[in-house]
This record gives structure tokens, C-alpha cells and sequence, in this order.
């Protein structure tokens, strides 16, 4: 593999091609991003030479896909520097995760009278299953707002935490406008409640150093799909002694202990909470994209990601039809840049900057109770990744450009 951050283009060559006749500039990667050839040659290696089901056989094939599928598990522990393999849980994906400890640590502590505080940035997938955990249980589901600048207002989450919050469940960054929330302190204001905090890394894991120890959350959930691995694939973390404590997620094999015709016993973590068959491939996958993130280095991949936020964000605030949502300071945005162009709708604006070869998202980015604070019902967003380039920067700005001018039937 390109080991150098500058090379590592090469190792996508879905990147290298022509969308409606011109250069494809792939701006989508907060939906997904792309795979390298290394992740998809383990993916094929392993489907050819080792696939076997997993904990179950003693023969050759099942004991080396046991093993590549625990070797993955250790390399996410110490990817996101948890204390044990044992603490991290294979899931379908972030969304998957927050559902399990909505089910399962939220159905066992929370009760009719508590709180449960959000963020008003939330992805619904760190929303609903709190807001259906909170109307089953007769408990509040509190938000906590941002500040005029579009950070997460910390002051706000002061108050809205308060003694009866049972579960604090915060996005460690946004899919919308682009800010990095302090985990660290909030896990603190929840811990100082009794609280516990849930992080949702979706947008953090693949694009910065994560420690889970150091940010001493209590559960944090993020999505293969979106650090290179294959779809499917996620992991849940969550802090040893709390998992044991809680109840199965679902039932079947592989979870179990004992079952006995009236009553069963499950198996410890963290396999109590992966029943059925898991997507062996997937984690085996997600394994090789831990590995070649760890060989770019994380800090060179966020160095890479905030050198192009530094260089677009100015042109893009510059551009007096444009307007970006959250923070306007470049020190301070990630590479998921909302923005929306005056008089026009975002779904026009994505489908004219398609035309130009740029891949963009338009819609309310899954986070309704967000696109409402802001007075809004959608965006364009732009997202980027390591391994996009200036090129693709001014190919963007360009395209934005024209679509105004054609939009304005060449007055503008
Ligand atoms: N949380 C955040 C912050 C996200 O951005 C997403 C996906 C999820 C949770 C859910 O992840 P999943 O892999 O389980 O679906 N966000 C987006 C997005 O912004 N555009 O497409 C998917």
C-alpha cells in the first residue's frame, strides 16, 4: 500500500474516473467513504483461502477465520485505545450500536421521571431510539443547544444535565456543521450526575485520533462503512463493567452460556452481545482498513482533512450567495462543510454540481430537529477525506460558481 498520505489516491481507483463527462470529485464521504485496494485484497484473500464460520468448528478454515475475526476485534481495541478486546462489540453499525444500548442499558435503567439529554445536532440515529426509549418509559428527553456560532453551547449542557439524567448521548462530531463536541467534559458533567455518556464517533473515528480511555466514555458507537471498511460493519464500545451488567441485546447462538428447556444462561461479553452468525468478512475487513489507517497515522489524516478545510471554507464564505452552517473560523470545521446557495434549492444545486462531476449530498442529513433550529429544511454538504485533493476543492468552487451563473441565467 502507499504508506504516504500524498499516495494513498492511488490505492482508490473508483476515484479515478469521469462522472457525465467530467473528473469525478468525491464530496460524499460523510455518507460513506471509499475502499482501498488493501482493505478489498483482505476481503478477497479471506473469502478465497479462510472463510469459515467462527467459534465453532475445530477444523483449519474455522479456526483461522476465528482468528482473524478476534485479530480484528484487538485491532479496533487498541485503535481506540479501550482497556480490553472484550469491550469492543460487533455491530451491524453505528446506528446498531445506539439501538443496543438504547434496548438494553437504557430499558434497564431509565424509568418514568428520568431524563435523558441529547444534543440538538443529533443524527436520528442518536435521537430516535432515545426519544422511543423515553415515550416507553414515561421519562423526558431533554436537548442541550448550540451557540451562535454553531458549537455545541456547553453552558446549555450545564443545565440541562442535572440529577435525574440517566443517559447523556452526544455526536463526538457532526454530520451538519462540522464541530468536534468536548466528549471529555461532558462525560465529566455526566459522571458528576450519575449519568452515563454515549458518544456517537460516526464522524470522528475515521477522521482523528480517538481514545475512548482518555474521553472516558461510558459507550461509543461508530460505523465500519465510513473508515473504509466494508458496509455492514460497526462496533459498539462500552465500558467492561457495564456491559456485563447489562441484559442481551437479542437471542440465539452464539450468546449463550447454558440453555436448558425453561431457562438459559448467556455467554460473557463480549458475545452475549453478538447472537447469530456476525459478518465475519466485514470485521475481518474492517481489521485491514484499521490497519492502513494506523499506517497513515490518524493525526496525518486529520492534518490532511483540516489543510483542505483551511484552503476551501475561505473561498466557499467568500462567495456572497453561499451560506456555510456552523462554525465559520476554518480551526474549528471539519471536512463536512453545509452550506446552501441564495434563492436555490439544495437538491438543484447538488444535481447541477453532478452535472460538473462533483458528488455532494442535499437533504436534512437524517437530523430534522437541527435543519429546524437553523430555520432550514435542507443543505448541500460538502464532505471530504484524506485523500481528496485542492483539485478537488477548486473543482467544487468552480461548479458552485457555474451553477449560479446558470441559475441566474447568466446574470449573476
Ligand atoms: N451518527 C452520525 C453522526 C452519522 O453521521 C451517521 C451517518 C450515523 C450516526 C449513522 O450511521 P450508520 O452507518 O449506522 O448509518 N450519517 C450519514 C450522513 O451524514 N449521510 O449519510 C449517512
Amino acid at each position: 500500500m502507499a504508506n504516504n498520505i500524498n499516495k494513498a489516491r492511488a490505492d482508490f481507483p473508483i476515484l479515478d474516473q469521469q462522472v457525465n463527462d467530467e473528473r469525478l470529485a468525491y464530496l460524499d464521504n460523510a455518507a460513506t467513504v471509499q475502499r482501498p485496494t488493501p482493505v478489498l485484497q483482505k476481503l478477497m484473500d479471506f473469502y478465497q483461502h479462510d472463510n469459515a464460520n467462527v467459534h465453532r468448528g475445530v477444523h483449519t478454515l474455522a479456526e483461522r477465520a476465528t482468528e482473524d475475526y478476534e485479530q480484528a476485534r484487538v485491532k479496533v481495541q487498541h485503535f481506540i485505545n479501550a482497556q480490553s478486546s472484550d469491550e469492543i462489540i460487533f455491530t451491524k453499525g453505528c446506528t446498531d450500536g445506539l439501538n443496543l444500548v438504547a434496548s438494553t442499558y437504557g430499558e434497564q435503567n431509565v424509568h418514568a421521571g428520568d431524563e435523558i439529554v441529547i444534543s440538538i445536532m443529533e443524527h436520528h440515529s442518536n435521537l430516535i431510539p432515545w426519544q422511543q426509549l423515553a415515550i416507553k418509559k414515561g421519562a423526558t428527553l431533554k436537548y442541550i443547544g448550540l451557540t451562535p456560532d454553531g458549537e455545541l453551547d456547553m453552558k446549555d449542557a450545564a443545565r440541562q444535565i442535572t440529577d435525574k439524567t440517566k443517559i447523556v448521548a452526544v455526536a463526538h462530531a457532526s454530520n451538519v456543521l462540522g464541530v468536534v463536541n468536548p466528549l471529555r467534559e461532558l462525560a465529566e458533567l455526566a459522571h458528576s450526575h450519575g449519568a452515563v455518556l454515549v458518544g456517537d464517533g460516526a464522524q470522528a473515528v475515521p477522521h482523528m485520533p480517538v481514545d475512548v480511555s482518555a474521553l472516558d466514555v461510558d459507550f461509543y458507537a461508530f460505523s465500519g462503512h465510513k473508515m473504509m471498511s466494508p458496509m455492514g460493519i460497526g462496533v459498539l464500545y462500552g465500558k467492561a463493567d457495564l456491559l456485563r451488567a447489562m441484559p442481551p441485546y437479542q437471542y440465539g447462538g452464539e450468546m449463550i452460556g447454558d440453555v436448558h428447556r425453561q431457562e438459559s444462561t448467556w455467554a460473557d461479553i463480549p458475545f452475549k452481545f453478538e447472537a447469530g452468525t456476525q459478518n465475519i468478512a466485514g470485521a475481518v475487513g474492517l481489521g485491514a482498513a484499521v490497519d492502513y489507517l494506523k499506517e497513515l497515522g490518524m493525526e496525518n489524516v486529520q492534518r490532511a482533512e483540516q489543510d483542505l478545510v483551511d484552503y476551501v471554507l475561505p473561498q466557499l464564505e467568500e462567495l456572497p450567495y453561499v451560506t456555510v452552517y456552523g462554525p465559520q473560523d476554518p480551526g474549528h470545521h471539519t471536512g463536512v462543510i453545509a452550506f446552501n446557495l441564495d434563492g436555490l434549492h439544495p437538491h438543484d444545486v447538488a444535481t447541477a454540481l453532478d452535472m460538473d462531476g462533483v458528488a455532494v449530498r442535499a437533504g436534512h442529513h437524517c437530523a430534522q430537529p437541527l435543519m429546524e433550529e437553523l430555520g432550514l429544511t435542507a443543505t448541500a454538504r460538502a464532505s471530504f477525506y484524506f485523500y481528496n485533493t485542492k483539485q478537488d476543492a477548486d473543482q467544487l468552487i468552480k461548479a458552485i460558481k457555474e451553477t449560479k451563473e446558470f441559475f441566474n441565467g447568466g446574470t449573476f
